[in-house]
């Protein structure tokens, strides 16, 4: 029996989030949620080291049938299975810049198709590489939220193509990428600090791929290899925009790949909020990655989905039903069913490198859950000779902890933020130099 002060508790705990962001006015008002950490019922995760068939993973030689199977069970059950035989496909250069950013940069736009056909889906990579490096450097590759034009005030940066989110703040208003958007993401892009590092930064907008509204996939990535095009049924298991946005990810890699000037051996997958989970799933599926960073990514990301705390599956699937495949929507009022959790997803990160990030305001992304994500995901890493994170508390405010997982909590709300870059370029001086 739950009790009455368990209810209330949950209750306010309900309306506490409900103030955290306009977004909340879009959620259904009905659907609870808690946001007290006593509150917080006990749950119990699925094991990662164990096989479906009971058996124990007990050596590293057993680890790649254990990570076969939960990645297929991530495809089954939350992320979709994306088609067999999508084109992977190099893209061009439409425009090398060698006085980029002062002379500090070599500036690239590449396009990349991602379908066939005269008029592909074209996903318009931004490269930067230090202009004074002289041996193939690492890089850092992420998608955007907004356009590459609002990662950099340079003004001959095209505006996004397609569909964009609205931003008042920077008069979006009708979908339409416009001028004064330019720039307005630079904050969370901080590339002169990335190169004077010695590393590439590649970025794209993920909007290229797919955008990212429920039918969205109509106009996107899904709709144009589906065989029945805007027509398309979709069935249980199939792809969701995640898994669309992480193909396309994976295609940048490609692109990454082949340019003798940058390591393709080092290219760190790093991503924010949504795209953090996205950068997860990436990882996940393809472990060419060297390393990844997942940024405040909270539900269906690093957190638990066990843990009730913050945004929930029903939360997530009602707000965002395009985000995951439809089998995910089952498991709405019956989490504990689910045959995995998030600690697995991290853990096919394993054995490279991860960072996992949250920020002290940004209680809707439950900071503990993604901690806890980690931590029960460092089983893992221990299996495979590496050092995880320290325990199962979470680190104090704006602290770096962990070996082969990294950890910090940063203070102030939701946000890629400079102070986070900081932790990460550490992180990967340790892991990619
Ligand atoms: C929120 C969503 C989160 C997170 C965030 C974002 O509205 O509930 O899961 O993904 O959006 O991507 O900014």
């Amino acid at each position: 029996m739950i009790s009455r002060s368990f209810c209330l508790r949950i209750w306010t705990g309900w309306l506490g989030c409900f103030c955290l962001g306009a977004w909340a006015a879009q959620i259904p008002r009905t659907v609870p949620i808690n946001d007290v950490e006593e509150s917080v019922p006990p749950y119990s995760l699925p094991e990662v080291l164990t096989l479906r068939n009971g058996q124990r993973v007990t050596s590293a030689q057993q680890w790649p049938q254990r990570r076969a199977e939960l990645v297929h069970l991530f495809e089954d059950h939350v992320y979709g299975r994306i088609p067999s035989g999508l084109p992977r496909q190099p893209g061009w250069v439409v425009e090398t810049r060698r006085d980029a950013l002062g002379g500090k940069a070599i500036r690239q736009r590449i396009q990349i198709p991602l379908t066939r056909g005269p008029h592909p889906i074209l996903l318009d990579l931004l490269v930067y590489r230090p202009s004074q490096a002289t041996k193939p450097v690492p890089i850092f590759l992420g998608l955007n939220f907004d356009g590459n034009h609002t990662v950099t005030p340079e003004t001959d940066v095209p505006l996004a193509r397609g569909w964009v989110a609205n931003r008042p703040r920077s008069g979006v208003t009708n979908h339409v990428a416009n001028e004064a958007s330019r720039g307005t993401d630079a904050e969370a892009w901080p590339i002169a600090r990335i190169l004077e590092r010695g590393y590439g930064l590649a970025t794209a907008y993920y909007g290229d791929a797919e955008a990212d509204f429920d039918g969205g996939w109509k106009q996107g990535l899904r709709g144009a290899v589906a065989p029945q095009g805007a027509d398309h049924h979709f069935e249980p298991g199939d792809w969701g925009s995640i898994a669309a946005w992480s193909w396309a990810l994976s295609r940048a890699l490609d692109q990454l790949s082949l340019d003798p000037a940058i390591d393709g051996q080092k290219v760190a997958l790093l991503g924010h909020s949504r795209l953090g989970k996205t950068a997860l799933w990436a990882g996940a599926r393809d472990p060419r990655f060297a390393l990844v960073i997942a940024n405040e990514s909270g539900e269906g990301g690093a957190a638990l989905a066990r843990r009730f705390f913050g945004e929930t599956t029903l939360r997530i699937n009602t707000s965002f039903p395009h985000w995951f495949n439809g089998r995910f929507k089952d498991y709405n009022h019956r989490i504990a069913d689910l045959p995995v959790d998030q600690h697995e997803l991290a853990a096919l990160i394993a054995p490279r490198p991860l960072y996992i990030a949250s920020a002290e305001q940004d209680r809707w992304a439950d900071p503990k859950g993604e901690y806890l994500g980690g931590w029960h995901a460092s089983e893992v890493y221990r299996l495979l000779g590496k050092e995880g994170l320290p325990g199962p508390d979470l680190p104090a405010v704006n602290r770096s902890v962990g070996e082969s997982v990294g950890y910090h909590i940063r203070s102030g709300p939701h946000a890629l933020t400079e102070v986070d870059w900081e932790f990460y370029l550490k992180f990967a001086d340790r892991h990619l130099r």
